[in-house]
């Protein structure tokens, strides 16, 4: 490569002759032509002399060069001027700037070179005009008729009209943050891959975790999967991971994604439920496809409703390829595993919090990172090799199935940490575009065929999406690692490409950009065999094993919510030849399972559905501990849980100020909660300012709760409906409760029966000590107390 010639500032002076842009001399006569068009004409001959004839033609061909692709002949630019589209680029007219730099890509690189603040600005037009008023349009007099000819207010007006752009077809509800990867330790023996470079090496991310089925304005605590889509900005391009918090997916061919999608969608003709899957069209389907019983144990389990996207946990879901510099190749799967561990929601916590906040995920991502309580995630891979897999009695190629953790272990490798919030929510969260086929250079594809069709589907999507083929462009969505090519115009096109090249092999760019050779992507050559069939392999038949595998291993606590999914959802199915499908092949996961559900919706137990295959190979692995989310209880603190200490008049504030200072010092968000917001009056006579009401913020959006001492406000609690409501669903949600003097009487007035009770959530004392802390704080660092529910469940 040339070195980094900087290009003559020189303005052009006036015309000598005209050049030539239509012909040329036999032999080059540049002397001809004025100055300096001479040079640059002389130059380009030189230049494109250099290329006499291709030299990479030979190597195109044959096995060699696909293992080992050559890198493009090229010839660095004699001097800047010899790229560039037109001599007249020296002259810098204020807008067009000063020549560009050899090899340079303004349009990569960190966003600072787009981002826009008006603090101490006027107020302008979108052609940069100052607007004078902002208030009134243009009028013949005061109460005459609006003028045409405001181009003020029909700009503004016009851009306003086109504000919407369509959502995600799935996946559109979403929230996003900036961070980074860090790498633990070089995985060069494994992979290429730049994040995974060298210990320590840091690479930008930009991270959207979502819902899938409900619209962009619905709530975040749908019983639904999460996405969990990861932009890594590496030195050799965008790598996307777009995952999802649950390891496997319904389906098993990509042909069946638009069919999974139309059915859990609202249903066509009236366009309910909302953000739902509970309802007949999913049901119908899902029952027709045994393949999903193994996702759909997942979906009923309290994963689908996570308690935050910190406390979530991420997977890749298909085995991929890691390929190191060598060309050699090992199978592996991705898991994000939340440092702040595993945990959810109750059913009936979620569908309160829907109405008590729709935003309740966005806000806490939000909050979090304003807080500096950054979401760090660390990053595992399983990695196992094709004779491995071809031992496994199940299929790696198949989504429908994990690779058991004590199958093949996690080797954690890294962590992620999210400490930025976006500057605006649509240029980056709405209009960033991942992709599965964005990967980069040491990870490749498996032949999964759900796959496949991701790889296809991601760009088209974002073409009608975002509005063209030029969507690389935005600014969320551009690579730190420059970008050339000779890719060329379309719809909202941002690059201005330099020169007149825009193909390849070429000899007037001196071969430029060039193909990189074996430095480039070079795919994985896997041998292919067999005939072109529209076909499965036998071992995607079996599919109950692991759905087995994974009811086995959940807690009773979760089993029991699982099957109560099971059975709210399929209570809003109309038809009971559904029901009884889907609970035929539950049969096949768990008698107990399948008996409970029918019990729940007051069927008879229906037959086993009959089976693809009869003689299932034998699972290497029957039950997994790391499937549940008892697996993964967090790093034991209160960082970011969010406290609500219970104010009226009458409280004794003496505790209320050391609960404050106590808890708020390990990192827990602790609000006041009066009758109504501001000041209150204190058994002391002193004023304390409520910062949030009962009325305003409900129990099921806090992990934890104070009844304060104080006998009028005890007095007071125990006749507001309100606050007998917020306690009772504290106590049935299992959340810690610290009750202080006379205030569990407010327990017993809600009908808690806290003399039957050993709680280990409970704690009751006169007055807070360093005791009474630490067993409240224990208590919600453990999430909460699920022996509090009762078989069958109360949640
Ligand atoms: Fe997606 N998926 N998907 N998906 N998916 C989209 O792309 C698709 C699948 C996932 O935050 C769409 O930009 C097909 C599995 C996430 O912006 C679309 C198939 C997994 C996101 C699309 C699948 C995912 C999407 C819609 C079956 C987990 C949101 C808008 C072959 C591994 C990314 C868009 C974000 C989004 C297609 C299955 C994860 C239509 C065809 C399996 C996290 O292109």
């Amino acid at each position: 490569m040339s070195k980094k010639q900087a290009p003559s500032k020189k303005p052009v002076a006036g015309k000598k002759t005209r050049p030539r842009t239509d012909s040329g001399p036999a032999e080059g006569n540049p002397q001809a032509l004025g100055v300096p068009q001479a040079e640059v004409a002389r130059l380009t001959e030189a230049w494109s002399s250099e290329r006499e004839y291709n030299a990479d033609k030979a190597a195109e061909h044959g096995l060699e060069h696909a293992l080992d692709p050559p890198e493009g002949e090229h010839v660095p630019a004699p001097a800047p001027e010899a790229a560039a589209s037109t001599v007249s680029e020296r002259n810098d007219t204020g807008k067009s700037g000063e020549p560009a730099l050899p090899g340079m890509d303004a349009g990569s690189g960190p966003l600072l070179r787009v981002r826009n603040d008006a603090s101490d600005r006027r107020l302008t037009t979108n052609q940069g005009v100052p607007v004078a008023d902002n208030q009134n349009s243009l009028k013949a007099g005061p109460r005459g008729p609006a003028l045409l000819k405001d181009f003020i207010l029909r700009e503004k007006i016009t851009h306003f009209d086109h504000e919407r752009i369509p959502e995600r077809i799935v996946h559109a509800r979403g929230s996003g943050a900036h961070g980074y990867f860090e790498a633990y330790e070089s995985l060069s023996e494994l992979t290429r891959a730049a994040p995974f470079e060298a210990a320590g090496k840091r690479t930008p991310v930009f991270v959207r975790f979502s819902t899938v089925a409900g619209e962009r304005g619905s709530k975040d605590t749908a019983r639904d999967v999460r996405g969990f889509a990861v932009k890594f900005y590496t030195d050799e391009g965008n790598w996307d991971l777009v995952g999802n918090n649950m390891p496997v997916f319904f389906i098993q061919d990509a042909i069946k994604f638009p069919d999974l999608v139309h059915a859990v969608k609202p249903e066509p003709h009236h366009a309910m439920p909302q953000a739902a899957s509970a309802h007949d069209t999913f049901w119908d389907f899902v029952s027709l496809m045994p393949e999903s019983t193994h996702m759909l144990m997942w979906l009923m389990s309290d994963r689908a409703i996570p308690r935050s996207f910190r406390m979530m946990q991420g997977f890749g879901v298909h085995t991929f390829r890691l390929v190191n510099a060598n060309g050699d190749s090992v199978f592996c799967k991705f898991h994000w595993n939340p440092v702040l561990g595993t945990h959810s929601l109750v059913w009936d916590e979620a569908v309160k919090i829907s109405g008590a906040d729709p935003d309740f995920h966005r806000r806490d991502l939000w909050e979090a990172i304003e807080a500096g309580d950054y979401p760090e995630y660390e990053l595992g891979l399983q990695i196992f090799t094709p004779e491995q897999a071809e031992a496994f009695s199940f299929d790696v190629l198949d989504a429908t199935k994990i690779v058991p953790e004590e199958l093949v272990p996690l080797r954690i490798v890294g962590r992620m940490v999210l400490n930025r919030n976006p500057d605006n929510f649509f240029a980056e969260t709405e209009q960033v575009a991942f992709c599965a086929a964005h990967v980069i250079p040491g990870i490749d594809f498996t032949n999964d065929p759900l796959l496949a069709g991701r790889i296809h589907s991601y760009v088209d999507t974002q073409i009608s999406r975002l509005g063209g083929p030029n969507f690389h462009e935005i600014p969320i969505n551009a690579p730190v690692a420059p970008v050339h090519n000779n890719q060329r115009d379309g719809m909202h096109r941002q690059a201005i490409h330099r020169g007149r090249v825009s193909y390849e092999p070429n000899s007037l760019g001196g071969g430029c950009p060039f193909q990189a050779g074996a430095a480039g992507f070079v795919s994985f050559s896997e041998p292919s065999e067999g005939d072109e069939v529209r076909a499965k392999p036998e071992k995607f038949a079996e599919h109950f094993a692991q759905a087995t595998l994974f009811y086995e291993s959940q807690t009773a606590f979760e089993k029991r919510h699982i099957a109560a999914g099971f059975r709210f959802e399929l209570s809003k199915v109309t038809v009971p030849a559904i029901r009884r499908r889907v609970v035929s092949m539950l049969c096949n996961v768990s008698e107990t399972l399948a008996a409970e559900v029918a019990a729940g919706l007051g069927m008879a137990l229906p037959p086993a559905m009959p089976r693809a295959l009869e003689q299932p190979p034998a699972p290497e692995v029957t039950l997994s501990p790391a499937l549940s989310l008892a697996a993964r209880p967090g790093d034991g603190g209160i960082r970011s849980r969010r406290v609500a200490i219970l104010a009226t008049r009458g409280v004794r504030a003496k505790e209320v100020h050391a609960l404050v200072e106590a808890l708020g010092g390990q990192g827990a968000g602790v609000r006041i909660l009066g009758p109504c917001v501001g000041a209150l009056e204190t058994e002391e006579g002193q004023a304390l300012d409520a910062d949030a009401s009962v009325e305003n913020s409900p129990s099921v959006l806090f992990d934890a709760l104070v009844l304060p001492a104080g006998e009028e406000a005890v007095a007071r609690w125990s006749a507001d409906g309100r606050v007998l409501e917020f306690v009772r669903d504290a106590w049935r949600h299992g959340k810690a409760i610290l009750a202080l003097g006379t205030a569990s009487e407010v327990l017993s007035i809600a009908g808690i029966d806290i003399e039957a009770s050993a709680d280990a959530a409970l704690v009751m004392a006169e007055s807070v000590d360093e005791d009474v802390l630490s067993r409240f704080t224990g208590a919600i660092a453990r999430h909460r107390n699920p022996e509090r529910e009762t078989d069958p469940p109360r949640v």
